[in-house]
């Protein structure tokens, strides 16, 4: 009897800050996994969203936008990008329409394809533009209407190799609860907080206390690099730190589906983001 072929396999969603990478994990799960903002450089660390089919599992590998700059937070995201090229099984990479193609995709494509590596074009944001002309589009889509986004599937599951599910069906990510609950907190952050300040924000899980069914309890801290900037994040009389903390609660919430209480710090921790031993224990190795 001719066995059924199962396939998966690893996908990396490559493309520059702001493309949409994180949007389509999520529109691909059916569920948010990944924090998205309106701000570039969201994501700071590989993430792995775990799809399970019928004939497949999709192992998708959301990623920072890649960009050239010397800080050493942003060489550790350029250093995860090599990583991840090196690693999938299929590349997508995600051109947003309004930005078009640029030397660094085509550097990108030439890089993967040297090494062997499959790549996808995949042009974003459908609804709001066609694709980029000049871009060697295979595929358009928009992340946000759902359009396109069975074909992109499709044509993903097409790529990968036969082989085995190796993760459970419900299991969803790589990641633990405490780091995704750190992350929808740098969410609300990132939405509330205007100008670089984001940029230099981290949270830290001090405490996750499950031990009450009906409610989960959490102790995070916000730090910031600069005396100056905690009293931004604080703001007039505790108000943005409040605004941060209810947006952050409710979202936790709703990812946990119980009640949360959410006791939010801001704490001043200089060149936070400069120490990799500290980027790794943060989470963004
Ligand atoms: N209209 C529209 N907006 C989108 C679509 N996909 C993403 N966006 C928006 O684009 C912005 C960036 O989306 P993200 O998913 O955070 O982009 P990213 O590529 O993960 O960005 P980084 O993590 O910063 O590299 C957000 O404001 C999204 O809501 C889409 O299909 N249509
Ligand atoms: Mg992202």
């Amino acid at each position: 009897m001719a066995e059924r072929s199962h396939r998966s396999g690893v996908v990396a969603l490559l493309g520059r800050p702001n493309a949409g990478k994180s949007t389509l994990l999520n529109r691909l799960l059916g569920q948010k996994l990944a924090i998205v903002t309106a701000k570039p450089q969201t994501t700071r660390s590989r993430i792995l969203g775990i799809l399970t089919l019928p004939a497949a599992q999709v192992l998708l590998l959301d990623t920072p936008g890649f960009h050239a700059s010397p800080k050493a937070l942003n060489q550790a995201l350029g250093d995860v990008v090599d990583q991840v090229a090196r690693d999938c099984d299929l590349a997508v990479l995600l051109v947003d329409p309004r930005i078009g193609w640029d030397e660094d995709h085509e550097a990108l494509r030439s890089r993967m394809e040297r090494r062997g590596a499959k790549i996808l074009v995949v042009a974003t944001k459908l609804d709001l533009a066609p694709p980029p002309p000049d871009a060697p589009v295979d595929l358009a889509l928009s992340a946000q209407t759902g359009e396109g986004v069975d074909a992109f599937l499709a044509a993903l599951v097409g790529g990968l190799p036969e082989g085995p599910a190796y993760y459970d069906a419900d299991q969803l990510t790589d990641r633990p609860l405490r780091f995704l609950a750190a992350e929808l907190v740098r969410e609300a952050a990132f939405e509330a907080l205007s100008q670089e300040i984001p940029y230099e924000t981290a949270v830290e899980i001090d405490a996750f206390d499950e031990s009450d069914p009906a409610i989960t309890r959490i102790r995070a801290n916000l730090l910031v690099e600069k005396k100056s900037q905690k009293g931004m994040v604080v703001g007039k009389g505790g108000q943005m730190i409040r605004r941060i903390g209810i947006e952050a609660r409710k979202s936790i919430e709703e990812m946990l589906e119980t009640h949360v209480h959410l006791e939010l710090w801001v704490k001043v921790e200089p060149r936070w983001s400069k120490k990799p031993n500290r980027l790794k224990s943060l989470g963004y190795h």
